[in-house]
């Protein structure tokens, strides 16, 4: 396998709305993002990611862009965009942003002028379509809720767009607007961007026909995704994409990738492939409910391990993928993927190792390492997100009540992700002098950075712990490169693995039940690593281990 630079990096994101406001709007910015570089570089990241910051009217929080050459206003200035380049560069950080390129705002000057002339070169950016019999064009459902189609004012046509209506898609069979789109990837790789998350991007291929499909809930419309499953083609768009920006700046890429078709991973992720890696949904995507997400299945525990073990065994064969337990769209995974016994310091260490020494890429989102964890949303008023308006609203229709409708969204809702970083035990969490533009979470005086730092045993701390030694001369190498074996997948409970390189071998076990477990080594164990619990020792010739609820154990075997 050729190596890359970016295969033994540990990576962070940032959600930059929620991260740190420094002028006291209430509103994150670069200032805050700058400010806390040191912070990152002492917790071991290498590549930062930022959640869109360009300008926008940000009905989908920056994911609709109006201008892909400005910085939004919020947060700050090119001049300070550049100033965090360089700060980050003083430091051996990477950063990358946000590309979204499936889709503009409304607001973006391509989509003003279609609408300004609807027969104009400016409309073949986009998707106008005539209806059929008095209908839009197709059946399809957004992501966001309703139909994909919306009216071109004035016009016997439709606009596509698979998100919400403010997001119209761009015609990626457009060759001028393929180039417009590289020209500004390369635009931003030329200052010294490092490369691009790449958001929704399964969604650019489309079947120009727009067949309907059956439907698939009451609203008599069906999910746009089954559109995206059933089209072939998009690998001739990725390739080209990836030739004309990516390649040349050997720029470090990873997708957001749903919907993958079987067979497909070594396109996106092998040895040439589209992308340098692509996230691991596959765990998030257990708690997909059939209608939405008032029947969002819980995590099970066997089913989780069995899905991680899996995925990890199946990836390694190709590639590398980025492993997150949270990001911006999901629920804090400290609520989400532990039982509620282990929704403690512990458990949430526990759950952080096993996750940051798999093989691949780790992602951690901005509050993961002081375990911060899903919100109490007491109204819907109290929501900001697009998304989580339109599941509320499904939910209702559903027959669901009030409360049970909150409940849902409680669970699943993306602002959990979205709520202020929790700096301090002070007012708003030390994110803001202002008023937060999302409520900050009622746990800060508990769960926050400042006193964390304080603690040697906080979870901040265990976290630094845990990065140092997957990047230490000593292991990097074997946490970067060595194969996934899991082991004890039979034992209830346990959730193990090797990593094996050569003849080295580490054993990663933990404990996710209630009580106690035993368990037997396969192999004499040389030392103990780390624990998220103390006083653990490792007697010679010992031929097994206690591990007590919640507890993790790193070994090195002979
Ligand atoms: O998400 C794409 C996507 O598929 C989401 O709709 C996802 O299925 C959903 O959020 C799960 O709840 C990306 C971004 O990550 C998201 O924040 C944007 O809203 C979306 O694209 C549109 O740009
Ligand atoms: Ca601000």
């Amino acid at each position: 396998m050729d190596r890359k630079w970016w295969h033994d990096k540990v990576a962070y994101q940032i959600y930059p709305k929620s991260f740190l406001d420094t002028n006291g709007d209430g509103i994150g910015d670069l200032r805050g993002i700058i400010s806390k570089l040191d912070y990152l570089k002492e917790l071991g990241i290498d590549i930062i990611w930022l959640s869109p910051i360009y300008k926008s009217p940000f009905v989908d929080q920056g994911y609709d862009i109006a201008d892909y050459y400005a910085i939004a206003e919020e947060f700050g200035t090119m001049e300070e965009f550049d100033e965090l380049l360089a700060e980050a560069k003083k430091r051996e950080m990477y950063i990358i942003m946000d590309l979204v390129i499936n889709h503009c705002s409304d607001q973006h000057e391509w989509f003003q002028k279609a609408l300004a002339n609807p027969e104009g070169k400016y409309a073949d950016y986009f998707y106008f379509r005539k209806g059929k019999n008095g209908n839009p064009p197709s059946n399809y459902r957004s992501y966001f809720g309703g139909s994909c189609w919306e009216p071109v004012p004035g016009t016997d046509k439709y606009y596509l767009h698979m998100f919400a209506k403010e997001q119209p898609d761009l015609n990626w069979e457009n060759q001028e607007l393929r180039q417009e789109l590289y020209n500004m990837v390369n635009w931003w790789l030329e200052k010294g961007l490092a490369g691009f998350r790449i958001d929704a991007i399964i969604n650019i291929k489309k079947d120009l026909e727009f067949p309907s499909f059956d439907p698939d809930g009451p609203d008599g419309l069906a999910g746009c995704w089954k559109m995206v499953e059933s089209v072939d083609g998009i690998g001739e768009y990725l390739e080209d994409l990836k030739k004309n920006t990516f390649q040349k700046y050997d720029a470090f890429t990873v997708a957001e990738v749903f919907n993958m078709k079987k067979g497909e991973l070594q396109k996106f992720i092998g040895k040439d492939g589209y992308f340098s890696t692509i996230f691991d949904f596959s765990a998030h995507c257990l708690s997909d409910g059939k209608h939405g997400w008032y029947d969002a299945p819980q995590i099970d525990f066997k089913e989780w391990r069995e899905t991680v073990i899996n995925s990890q065994l199946e990836v390694q064969k190709c590639g590398f993928e980025a492993n997150i337990i949270e990001n911006h769209d999901e629920p804090r995974g400290a609520s989400r993927f532990l039982p509620e016994y282990a929704v403690n310091p512990d458990g949430i260490k526990m759950l952080g190792t096993i996750n940051i020494l798999l093989r691949g890429i780790p992602f951690i989102y901005q509050g993961q390492e002081i375990g911060m964890q899903n919100a109490v949303w007491n109204s819907i008023e109290e929501y900001d997100d697009i998304n989580t308006k339109d599941q509320y609203d499904i939910a209702r229709k559903a027959g669901l009540t009030d409360q049970e409708a909150l409940a849902a969204c409680g669970r699943m809702s993306r602002d959990n992700a979205r709520t202020p970083v929790q700096w301090s035990h002070t007012e708003n969490a030390g994110f803001t002098v202002g008023t937060p533009w999302l409520k900050v979470n009622s746990n800060y005086k508990e769960i926050n950075v400042e006193d964390q730092e304080k603690d040697e045993d906080s979870i901040l701390n265990y976290y630094r712990r845990l990065i140092r030694l997957r990047k230490s001369e000593e292991f990097r190498e074997i946490f970067t490169y060595g194969e996934f074996v899991p082991v004890y997948h039979d034992t209830e409970n346990i959730m193990a693995y090797y990593r094996l390189d050569g003849d080295r071998r580490i054993l990663v076990a933990a404990n996710f039940g209630k009580e106690a477990a035993e368990i037997e080594f396969e192999y004499p164990i040389k030392k103990m690593i780390l624990s998220n619990q103390k006083g653990v020792e490792i007697e010679e010739g010992k031929r097994g281990l206690r591990l007590e609820s919640c507890q993790v154990v790193i070994l090195e075997c002979e």
